[in-house]
Order: C-alpha cells, then sequence, then structure tokens
C-alpha cells in the first residue's frame, strides 16, 4: 500500500503570536519558536502547520493579511523564516504554511487602491455594490456579527467582508485575484514550504446576484457562504496550476461544510483538497454549554468523521485549535484532579483515528480553558463583536454573555504556551499579550518533560505507537459499542482494540466474539485489569490492545 507523505503524518499547529517570545516584547515570535523547536522533535511531529505569520492589519491576529510576501515585523525578519524553514527540515519536519485569501487586510495595498473608487484597476478585486432601499445590499450576516457590509463614505459604495470589516473579501471571479493567488503559494513553495492549511477556502465563490439569506440559512450563515457556484473550479485551478506535480499537501479549512460533503472536497479525482478540517465534533456542543452532549452522539460524529474521506479519500482530524475551547475543557475533564488523566484519553483518542492527527500547541501538555474574570480580560475580534451586539444592544445579560464566552472564547486556546511554572509560564520576559494560565503552575513542559506519567510523555509514545503501526493509520474504524453513555471501544484494521473511558468511574469492557485483547500496546494511567474476556479501565484512563 502505498501512502501520501501527509497521510502518514502527525501535523503540530503552531499559533506564534502565543507559542514563545524571544524578545522580551509580550508577543510570541519566530526566533522564539526556533528556540523551541527541539520540543518539536522530542515530540515525534512530521509537520508544523504555522498559524499567519504575514504581515498584518492586526485585526485578526494574522487572519488579516496586509502582505502577503513579508514576516510581520512582530514576528521577526524573513531571514527568520528561513532559519525557520532550515531548523526544521534539520530535524526532519517539514513546514505548512497557511494562506488565508478569501479575504485580505483592509491595509493590504490592494484595498487601499480599490477604494480610491469606481475607476480604480483595483476595484474589481473586492466586492463593491451600491445598497439598497437606504441599507446594505443584501442581508448576509457577518461571521463575527453585524452586517457583512461596510459603507465607503470616500467611494460611495458598500464592500463585502464576510468577517470583520478590516477583512474585506476579495472577489474570486476576477481573474486577476485568482493569478495573484497563484503567484503567492508558489512564492511560498519556492521557499521550500511542504504545503498550505486555506483559511475558510470554501467561502471564496459568491453567487454573482448574492441574494438574501432565507430565515433558515441565518441559522448557519456559513453553510450558504460555503456553497458559492464556482468553488469547486477554483479549487481544481490552484490545485492544476500551482500544486500538481508537486508534492506539497492542500489542507482545506471546511468551515460550512458538513462531514459527508467533505468528502466529495477530498476525492482525489476531483483535483480539490487533500484533506480538511470539518467542524462536526468541536460544534457538537452548543455554543453556551459545555455539557450538552453525550457519548452516543460523539461516537456518531467519529463514525461519520472517518466516513468524511470518502472511499478514494483522506482527512484530518482535531480535538483543538486556534478558534476552539482547549479540548480538556470541551470534551475532557477539566477539575484539576481529572484533567491530566483525561488529557492523556484524550490523546489515545487523536492518534487512533483513520485520518491525520492535528495537535495544537499545550494541547500535548494538557492545557486548559482560561478563567476570564471580564470582558476586558478577552482580545479576540469575534468576542468583542458578541459583546458589542449582544449585550452592549440589551438584548442578553452580561453575565450569561460572559459566561458563555468563558468556555467557548477563541481566546481559551490563545493564552501563552506554557514552559516552565515561572513568571508568565516561562513565554516571555515582558508582559504577555493575554495572560497566561495561572495552573502553569502545575501545567508546564519542564515539569512534564520529567515526569514519565505525563500527558506529554503519554503524547510521545503515542505518536512513536502510531509510527510503528501502519494498522493504526491506515486501517479500517470498526465502533463496537455505539450506544455505551461512559465507554468508547473501537476497532482499527480489526487487529487492534482502543479502549477510551470517558468517566470518572471505573468501566468494564466485556470483549464481544473474536475480540481477544492479547497484548497491551500502550495505557494511560497505569495497566488496566484485562481477564481475556474482559477489561477494566478505572476513571478516564485509555489503552490500546494487540488482538
Ligand atoms: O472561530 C470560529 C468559531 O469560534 C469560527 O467561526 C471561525 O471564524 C471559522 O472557523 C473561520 O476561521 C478562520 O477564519 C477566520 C479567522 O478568524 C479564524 O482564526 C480562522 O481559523 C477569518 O480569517
Amino acid at each position: 500500500m502505498t501512502s501520501r507523505w501527509w497521510q502518514d503524518a502527525v501535523v503540530y499547529q503552531v499559533y506564534p503570536r502565543s507559542f514563545m517570545d524571544a524578545d522580551g516584547d509580550g508577543v510570541g515570535d519566530l526566533p522564539g519558536l526556533i528556540s523551541r523547536l527541539d520540543h518539536l522533535a522530542d515530540l515525534g511531529v512530521d509537520a508544523v502547520w504555522l498559524s499567519p505569520h504575514y504581515r498584518s492589519g492586526g485585526v485578526d491576529n494574522g487572519y488579516d493579511v496586509a502582505h502577503y510576501r513579508a514576516v510581520d515585523p512582530q514576528f521577526g525578519t524573513m531571514a527568520d523564516f528561513e532559519a525557520l524553514a532550515a531548523g526544521l527540515a534539520d530535524r526532519g519536519i517539514r513546514l505548512i504554511v497557511d494562506l488565508v485569501v478569501n479575504h485580505t487586510s483592509d491595509q493590504h495595498p490592494w484595498f487601499a487602491e480599490s477604494r480610491k473608487g469606481r475607476e480604480s484597476p483595483f476595484r474589481d478585486y473586492y466586492i463593491w455594490r451600491d445598497g439598497k432601499d437606504g441599507g446594505p445590499p443584501n442581508n448576509w450576516p457577518s461571521i463575527f456579527g453585524g452586517s457583512a457590509w461596510t459603507w465607503d463614505e470616500g467611494s460611495g459604495q458598500y464592500y463585502l467582508h464576510l468577517f470583520a470589516p478590516g477583512q474585506p473579501d476579495l472577489n474570486w471571479d476576477n481573474p486577476a485575484v485568482r493569478g495573484e493567488v497563484h503567484e503567492i503559494m508558489r512564492f511560498w513553495l519556492d521557499r521550500g514550504v511542504a504545503g498550505f492549511r486555506m483559511d475558510v477556502i470554501a467561502f471564496v465563490s459568491k453567487p454573482p446576484d448574492l441574494p438574501d439569506l432565507s430565515v433558515e440559512q441565518l441559522q448557519t450563515p456559513q453553510r450558504a457562504y460555503a456553497n458559492g457556484p464556482r468553488r469547486d473550479e477554483y479549487l481544481r485551478e490552484l490545485h492544476d496550476l500551482v500544486l500538481a506535480g508537486r508534492d506539497a499537501v492542500a489542507i482545506g479549512e471546511a468551515f460550512g461544510v458538513s462531514a459527508e460533503e467533505a468528502a466529495a472536497l477530498v476525492d482525489p479525482e476531483r483535483r480539490e483538497l487533500d484533506m480538511v478540517f470539518t467542524f462536526d465534533l468541536v460544534d457538537l456542543p452548543r455554543e453556551d454549554r459545555a455539557d450538552d452532549w453525550t457519548l452516543p452522539q460523539l461516537k456518531s460524529v467519529l463514525s461519520r468523521l472517518d466516513r468524511a474521506g470518502g472511499a478514494r479519500g483522506w482527512n484530518s482530524f482535531y480535538l483543538e485549535n486556534h478558534d476552539q475551547p482547549r479540548a480538556v475543557s470541551h470534551f475532557g475533564d477539566p477539575d484539576p484532579r481529572w484533567a491530566p488523566a483525561s488529557a492523556k484519553t484524550l490523546a489515545t483518542l487523536l492518534m487512533s483515528q483513520r485520518a491525520t492527527p492535528v495537535v495544537y500547541q499545550g494541547q500535548e501538555i494538557g492545557m486548559t480553558n482560561y478563567p476570564f474574570g471580564s470582558i476586558e480580560a478577552l482580545q479576540d475580534v469575534a468576542a468583542r463583536a458578541r459583546w458589542v451586539r449582544d449585550v452592549e444592544s440589551g438584548r442578553r445579560p452580561a453575565e450569561a454573555v460572559l459566561n458563555s464566552l468563558r468556555w467557548r472564547s477563541r481566546d481559551n486556546a490563545r493564552t501563552p504556551m506554557q514552559w516552565t511554572s515561572g513568571p508568565n509560564a516561562g513565554f516571555t520576559t515582558g508582559r504577555p499579550w493575554l495572560a497566561a494560565n495561572p495552573n502553569a503552575a502545575a501545567i508546564n513542559v519542564e515539569a512534564q518533560s520529567r515526569d514519565p506519567n505525563s500527558v506529554l510523555a503519554h503524547y510521545r509514545r503515542l505518536i512513536a505507537l502510531r509510527r510503528a503501526h501502519r494498522g493504526l493509520v491506515h486501517g479500517a474504524y470498526r465502533d463496537l459499542d455505539p450506544n455505551h453513555e461512559r465507554l468508547i471501544a473501537y476497532l482499527r484494521d480489526e487487529r487492534y482494540l482502543v479502549l477510551l473511558n470517558f468517566s470518572r468511574e471505573p468501566v468494564d469492557f466485556s470483549a464481544p466474539r473474536g475480540v481477544t485483547p492479547a497484548q497491551l500496546l500502550i495505557a494511560s494511567d497505569g495497566e488496566p485489569e484485562n481477564t481475556g474476556g474482559a477489561v477494566r479501565l478505572q476513571g478516564w484512563q485509555s489503552a490500546v490492545y494487540r488482538l
């Protein structure tokens, strides 16, 4: 069986702003990241996905690009980027960069030109329309809240932004825009990058007449935005003109695309994307509640996601990223007594899927959500916009919105990486742009590196195990007990048995006929009792057996 390198890889996501600060300005940077590359090598990952390192307008932490061929001065220089690429290559780790081309920053020179007026040669790089009935051209909402249209006084029209006003959407129907995107991709490929994580890539095609969304579509506008008429054509063009023949990976962030629809996007015959990030799992709990899901529901999503690779395709799998709560707080048990055990069980889940696992920085030590006390403590543009929309307008009580943000805000994932128990978790010698979690005293890389029972040690062992057993990468997935309320039990390749206790109480697994857990390959928190026919897992314990 031949496979592509990215199918056998474990990917690690770095959010450079929060990873490691070398110059003491409180913001992470590339020299900081370079100083920590041995941590990634020791973990055993094969590739790094670097969140945007480009010069940014500063509205959405890099997801608003002002210059696609320059490193943001806060992060360093092009020489630092080259040193990063070399340092990774020395360790056998590939570099995947973020590609944010649904929109630019409003500080991008194209937009500065575009807004000069209707005659500007760059006018058509963006989506400008006249208003309707004294208001915006249609009822489209921004994903961050409010209208997706902003009035531009100077040129007398509205421009479209599916995210913040500082993130105007590019007009992909203009071939010149697509040509620019292709050139940007070639520029970075020529600098040795191994592929792209493509931000909200399913949004790039808009219906030319921009019709209003129905009341039902307004519930989840991302679904409408992700299904534009020329989406597949544009993705295929990227593939054929830029990626074909290079050994680079195209990972699409498929916001608004269901697991079932994802299967088509990654079908190799369609020549669009190699893998996508779907949202079915992270969106399982509703916005306001951490506990509003059941284990059978989660297992049904796992089975659907397993099919999302389709008959011929492949997929990625993640439990957290820079937009999501910490997995321990989201799906595990954040109580300090159970957080480490649940972090390990989630790790066993992540590393035993038939998909490319993506680990988000800090996940490998079981970082948790931050106890935000007030809206002032939150920095995220999405959190701020929600506050304006819901609280300042009087629609909802402040405490309710703060509670929701406390567990769901994207800033939970963006607090500094916890390196040591020292000041600011060892992230910076200055004042961090977002405060470090007070639990860094207990949860940090330094302490866990010395502890053979730590979350970090478990991640290292799991990654090594996955590398040694191809069946754990490529083998079929079969859920053995979809209805159990506390236990996840599945087979991989009909040869490996994965058992995960998602509760504090011990749980017994009685092996069905033909399934004999013969050899323990890995377990978290000690060895489960195994009588051959039955395995008893302790609270939040996990294990992988060879049959
Ligand atoms: O963050 C989200 C949920 O909390 C999503 O709504 C998010 O906006 C969506 O996944 C798109 O995300 C990507 O594009 C955004 C950027 O803010 C995110 O950080 C990025 O991952 C706009 O570029």
